[in-house]
């Protein structure tokens, strides 16, 4: 309603004048007035392009085009011309570049100044503080989101919005999260003045007519997109992509719906439907229906005997989860195939059993690392229809990033992400940005489970969480029972990535891989997820905890990864099979000496003893740590079941 036209807003009833929304929606209104006075581009010249949507569209279309002033309007249909125009104006201003050795295969290059998300400018808008953070203790910064006020966020847009699209066309662009009509699905608008992000929204989500057609009248998620570089530009852009990383902001308001983000053209900056939509909103709206929207992967895994079963995994961002998602399993007669790589909406059905859906329609994943050597299904799928961003490139028209030195020709040059046309390795510099991204069609993936669009979705029968941890985690652990498994969640870890604005290398708290994605109170959060025992009397899914990452005093990696994660998937199929393979110790259950399959490896010289070791000093230190960290940034808000199990834990290690 921050966009509700300006005549209802006048008509509203007592209860919904008093909501945080009305004041946002006045506010709006004033700026519509005045931009009205101002050289506002003509709606009537629009009218007939958005005759055909509905009314709650055309008003929400209507408030922002008053707001924004573009010069344009386009509702995306989806189709085949309407991308191809799309690549053609990108191509034309710049944005991007052919790569010719593939088939309909791009890349864009950003300002430096715009590479990843940013967390430090992501809000949640609530009137209570405490619906959208716990509170803090005094003097301690809160670090599980932030919070943004009402009147906060109408300056915010004040600031930013009015003219912002001035010279530039605004696309329309409906789209579904979750295969369109089905029951799990729900449906967003994003308008938007980047056609980068029209073109990446219509591989990450199913975008076009189809699902103006499913909405029909009813309510959607409301987001307003824009880079903030209004033509004539005050400033040059950088490799000509317009973003404004100064005043870059990402807001949601999770109470009608709606997501605003300006300055930013990049990854979950940008695509609405992503982090915004999927993961924060979604979590709230997941909270108020009694399901689970969250930070995870879905993979189907059969093993030699046939039996077929649903994992999902939640791993920080860049910790893995893209290619766990599409491994190729080392061990012989193991399949996996993908559902998803980075998001699940997970619902009881009508017999009390979790099903998952993937409401996502394309993966945008990591570059940097991906090889014919640890993620071949991958590679497979990026030959074509794909935008890579932030890559470099070959001078043979490919692609290349650090992991890719073995299969890039010798006799081809390399253009850095930075345009630097002679890079070398000795430089010193990587070649491709670390956060640098494929944005590619799930359908194309050579291992895509066939259920994939099953709109009810698969069932899960396990969900890892995971981190990369370099010290002290043990390769897998299964958590005792659902209480527990929630802790083990609540007290997850990870080395800092370039997936966000951090230092590398510092290892922070990220619980459940949601840290920045949380659309709500953590702690209650917490007890969202405690609840889930009483939503069901099916057995819930088994939780395990993973590291692959573990490292040596050298700083190598203990663990080979990459498909031969397959053999504690294995372990994981034999616990969820009731196998009498695991043994408890002070972290939870580990797996019982040989009952990891490690036929193959023998040659590698891999210390399972010290895979598996639970130091007594380490864990004591990691136990202080999340309880200064519960007890500092969730306070009263952390429910007591967790501060319970985290003393268990406590008394289980000081007995080692
Ligand atoms: P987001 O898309 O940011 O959410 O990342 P993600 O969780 O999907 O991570 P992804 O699978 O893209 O992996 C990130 C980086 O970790 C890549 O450089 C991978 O090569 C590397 N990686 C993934 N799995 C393993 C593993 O099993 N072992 C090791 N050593 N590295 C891995
Ligand atoms: C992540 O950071 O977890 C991503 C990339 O998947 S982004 O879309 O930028 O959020
Ligand atoms: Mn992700």
């Amino acid at each position: 309603m921050v966009f509700s036209d300006i005549t209802s807003a006048n008509n509203m009833d007592t209860a919904q004048m008093k909501s945080v929304i009305t004041e946002v929606s006045e506010m709006t209104a004033e700026i519509n007035k005045r931009n009205l006075d101002l050289e506002t581009p003509n709606l009537k010249d629009f009218q007939g392009k958005i005759a055909s949507l509905s009314l709650k569209v055309r008003t929400f279309v209507g408030e922002c085009v008053r707001l924004c002033q573009p010069s344009d309007i386009h509702i995306c249909d989806g189709s085949d011309r309407e991308l191809k125009n799309l690549l053609n104006i990108m191509q034309k201003a710049g944005m991007i570049e052919p790569l010719p050795k593939y088939n309909n295969c791009w890349l864009a290059r950003t300002d430096p100044g715009d590479v990843a998300r940013v967390e430090s400018k992501t809000f949640i808008v609530t009137k209570d503080r405490r619906e959208t953070i716990p509170m803090p203790k005094k003097g301690v910064k809160g670090l599980l989101g932030n919070w943004l006020s009402p009147d906060d966020l109408k300056t915010a847009i004040q600031e930013r919005f009015p003219g912002c699209m001035a010279g530039r066309t605004m696309y329309v662009v409906p789209y579904s999260m979750g295969p369109v009509g089905s029951p799990l699905s729900k449906i967003g608008i994003e308008l938007t003045d980047s056609p980068y992000v029209v073109a990446s929204m219509r591989t990450m989500t199913r975008m076009g007519e189809s699902v103006l057609e499913a909405l029909q009248d009813n309510d959607f998620v409301k987001c307003l997109h824009s880079v903030g570089c209004p033509l004539p530009l005050k400033k040059n852009l950088v490799n000509n992509w317009p973003c404004d990383p100064e005043r870059t902001i990402v807001t949601h308001i999770p109470e009608t719906k709606e997501i605003i983000s300006f300055g930013s053209g990049y990854g979950g900056n940008s695509l609405l439907g992503k982090k915004c939509f999927a993961l924060r909103i979604g979590s709230t709206i997941a909270r108020k229906e009694g399901w689970l929207a969250e930070h995870m992967l879905i993979l189907g895994i059969t093993n030699p005997k046939g039996v077929k079963k649903y994992i999902a995994a939640a791993f920080p961002s860049a910790c893995g989860k893209t290619n766990l998602a599409m491994m190729t399993p080392s061990l012989p007669g193991y399949k996996v195939v993908c559902v998803g790589d980075d998001i699940a909406w997970m619902k009881f059905d009508e017999d009390g059993i979790l099903r998952a859906i993937n409401p996502e329609n394309g993966f945008f994943g990591v570059a940097p690392g991906t090889s014919m050597h640890t993620n071949p299904v991958a590679m497979k799928t990026v030959l074509s229809n794909t935008i890579f961003t932030n890559v470099a490139k070959t001078s043979d028209g490919g692609v290349f990033w650090e992991g890719l030195e073995k299969e890039t020709p010798n006799d081809v040059t390399i253009t850095s992400w930075l345009g630097d046309t002679n890079w070398s390795k000795e430089s010193g510099k990587p070649a491709a940005h670390p956060n640098s991204r494929f944005c590619t069609p799930a359908g194309q993936c050579p291992i895509i489970d066939p259920q994939w669009e099953d709109p009810k979705g698969v069932p899960i029968s396990a969900i890892l969480f995971g981190g990369r941890r370099p010290e002290g985690v043990p390769l897998i652990y299964e958590a005792f029972n659902w209480r527990h498994g929630v802790m083990v969640g609540a007290a997850m870890r990870s080395e800092a990535t370039a997936a966000a604005e951090h230092k590398a290398k510092v290892i922070m708290h990220d619980p459940f891989a949601m840290r920045p994605f949380f659309g709500y109170n953590f702690g209650h959060y917490l007890q969202h997820w405690l609840s889930m025992e009483e939503r069901t009397d099916k057995p819930l899914p088994q939780i395990f905890h993973v590291n692959w990452f573990r490292k040596d005093e050298k700083g190598h990696f203990i663990w080979p990864g990459f498909g031969e994660n397959v053999r504690v998937l294995d372990w994981v199929l034999q616990r969820i099979d009731g196998n009498n393979v695991g043994e408890e110790c002070a972290v939870g259950i580990l797996p019982k000496p040989s009952s990891l399959n490690m036929e193959g490896l023998e040659n590698q010289n891999i210390d399972l003893d010290e895979l598996f070791r639970i130091p007594k000093d380490f864990w004591q230190q990691e136990i202080e740590d999340i309880e200064k960290y519960f007890t500092e940034q969730v306070g009263d808000d952390l429910p007591n079941e967790i501060a319970e199990e985290l003393k268990k834990l406590g008394k289980r290690i000081e007995k080692l």
